[in-house]
């Protein structure tokens, strides 16, 4: 009985260990305004899951991205740099034939200016030695205003309300 009651736990934690990478990363607000929220991004196999909690925005479409660097310290947010893009691809929609790999798209804020996002993908991982998907030491904005997809780099997205250190 007690055998197999360590036998379990072992069980248990091989299953725990093979599972996830989890990261758990709050909103700080930026620019002016009251933006919160969190990042949560797990890792299962080759593909990452960004499940992006957002609070205190105006209600409509707010662009998301992956900007190059983990440094939210900057008032509005520019210290994060441009959109991280490895690849050296022009700015586009997620999929498309010409995008950033930061290039995650738009989030809708209800009247509330609550907004949920779901973003799934194994183009990225969680601290791999691969620099092209790691993204880990990079920083997730959101906008003041929807991407369009197509202005050059930037998706004419307007301010950056929101930032995380993806740490
Ligand atoms: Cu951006
Ligand atoms: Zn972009």
């Amino acid at each position: 009985m007690k055998g197999q009651t360590l036998a379990l736990l072992a069980g248990c934690a091989f299953l725990a260990a093979s599972c996830c990478t989890t990261k758990t990363y709050t909103v700080n607000a930026k620019s002016g305004t009251q933006t919160g929220g969190t990042a949560k991004f797990t890792q299962k196999g080759e593909e990452v899951t960004m499940k992006l909690e957002v609070t205190n925005l105006t209600p409509g479409i707010h662009a998301v991205h992956i900007h190059e660097k983990g440094d939210c310290s900057a008032a509005d947010g520019t210290s994060t740099g441009g959109h991280w893009n490895p690849a050296k691809d022009d700015h586009g929609k997620w999929g498309a034939e010409h995008f950033h790999m930061g290039d995650i798209g738009n989030l809708t804020a209800d009247a509330s200016g609550k907004a949920v996002l779901t973003f799934k993908t194994n183009k990225w991982c969680l601290g791999c030695t691969d620099e092209s998907k790691n993204i880990i030491g990079k920083g997730l904005i959101v906008h003041a205003s929807a991407d369009d997809f197509h202005t050059q780099p930037t998706g004419n997205a307007g301010g950056r309300v929101g930032c995380v250190e993806i740490k």
